[in-house]
Formats: C-alpha cells, structure tokens, sequence
C-alpha cells in the first residue's frame, strides 16, 4: 500500500491519510474553501485534506467558482460553462505563413488548430484569469510547421503559462526589440511567457499538439502586430530538423 498522502500513479489512486480515491471518482473544486468530491464513502471535506500533492493521480480536475470548469487532463478537452471555441482552418490563415503560395495550394477547410477558453469573468476585466486549451494540427505550409497565428497581449505588461499534455513543438517568442527566440515543448514542459513578449507555438511532431494555456482576463490579443511585421525568426524543417530560420 502506497504511503498515506501520495498518489499512486499506477493504479492511478489518490492516497490521504483518510482513505483513497479512484482518480475517476475525484473532482476538485475550489468553491468557498473547497471540498474533494468522491463517488464512494471516502468523501472528505477540504478543510481536512493536506496541501501536498491533491492532483496527482488525477484524470480531471474541475473548479466551481461563478462558472464551473473541468479539464481532462488526459486530451486537454474542456467541459463546463462559459467555454468559448474558436477553430482556425488553412483559409482562416492568409498572411500568417512564409509561402503564401504554398498555404493557396491546400484545401482552405484544412483544420489547423482550435482553442478552448475559460473566460469566467468578462474579457477585459481586470484582476481575472483565463484558461484554455490549444489543440495543433501536424503539418507544414511549405517548409514551416502548422502553427498559431501569434500575439502580443494588447496590454504589453502580461504574461502566460503554457504546459504541454501531449506531442511535440516549438514555443516562439519574440521580445519588443524583435529577438526571437524558441522553447522546445513536449509532454510536461511547462513555459513561463514573460509580459512584453509575442508568442506563437509550432507542431513540429506527427501527431496533434495539445497544450493548456492560463492568461490574465485583461490582457486580450494584439495580432495586428504581429500581421504588420511577423516573427523575425520562422521554424521550418530544414534537412529534416526543425529549424529556427531567422528572416531576411
Ligand atoms: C493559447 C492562448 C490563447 C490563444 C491560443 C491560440 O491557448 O494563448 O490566448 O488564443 O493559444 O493562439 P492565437 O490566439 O495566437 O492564435
Ligand atoms: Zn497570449
């Protein structure tokens, strides 16, 4: 038996001094002081359960505050309310890849990626957070992966985190000055965009890319910016590599 207070991934348990839960049993909210929800009679107020490690072992986690979220943290799919889905195709993307020509030749209904936001409070709101997940197709525009289309936040003095559930990709930052720079990501890389900065995310892998994204409510996407003069620096595969092309 596991030792009280920690989780046993393997059999994918949850293990308190208080007993243990199937993570398919488990939910976690963080309404008032927050409770552990569980199907079977080891429920257990939150007001006696331990700081470390509540969400190992998990397979979603859900927030109840004015709105209610769970996350799957096996996909990344979202469910609850207030969630908002956007889809960018291959039409939607003009001006966005290297070779303009080369994205005209694909089907413009090509899926290139989704995202789902937890927008709890209003957008623009201050004091808020936003969470939500992107998931990124495989390909390539030519020689540059599938990739989002890019921001700064309209208000420049916010940053991000963004952790990766599954495949493979490059998380391209850009700073005012137009250094950019790239993070390799993959499963549990978790990446720390400081304010001030534009950031987009390549798949460079073969299968989709899913990463979870947490933002500040006021900040909003300044894309314009970005449509004016782009990224200094484009990930192409290069001789079968990914490559960080800076652009002439
Ligand atoms: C992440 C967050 C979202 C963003 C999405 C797609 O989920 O940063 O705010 O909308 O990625 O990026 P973009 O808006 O640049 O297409
Ligand atoms: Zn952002």
């Amino acid at each position: 038996m596991a030792d009280p207070g920690h989780a046993d991934v393997r059999r994918n348990e949850l293990a308190t001094p208080w007993g243990r839960w199937a993570a398919s049993d488990c939910s976690v909210t963080t309404e008032g002081v927050g409770k552990i929800m569980g199907t079977g009679s080891d429920s257990q107020s939150a007001s006696q359960f331990p700081q470390a490690e509540p969400s190992l072992g998990l397979d979603s986690i859900t927030t109840l505050i004015k709105a209610q979220l769970s996350v799957n943290l096996q996909t990344g799919e979202l469910s609850g309310d207030r969630i908002q889905s956007t889809v960018r195709t291959i039409g939607d993307l003009e001006g966005i890849f290297r070779d303009e020509e080369a994205r005209q030749a694909l089907d413009p209904s090509t899926l290139v990626y989704r995202v789902q936001a937890f927008l709890p409070v209003e957008e623009g709101e201050e004091g808020g957070l936003f969470w939500g997940t992107t998931f990124l197709e495989p390909g390539r525009v030519g020689d540059e992966y599938f990739m989002t289309k890019g921001h700064y936040h309209a208000k420049r003095a916010r940053g991000e985190y963004y952790l990766t559930l599954q495949g493979s990709g490059g998380l391209i930052l850009m700073d005012e000055e137009r250094r950019t720079t790239c993070e390799a990501m993959r499963p549990r890389t978790l990446h720390y965009i400081p304010a001030h900065t534009a950031h987009r995310v390549a798949n460079t892998g073969e299968s989709l890319l899913v990463f979870l994204a947490c933002w500040p409510s006021d900040a909003g996407h300044d894309y314009a910016a970005v449509a004016r003069q782009g990224f200094s620096a484009r990930l192409r595969k290069v001789g079968g590599i990914p490559t960080l092309v800076e652009e002439r």
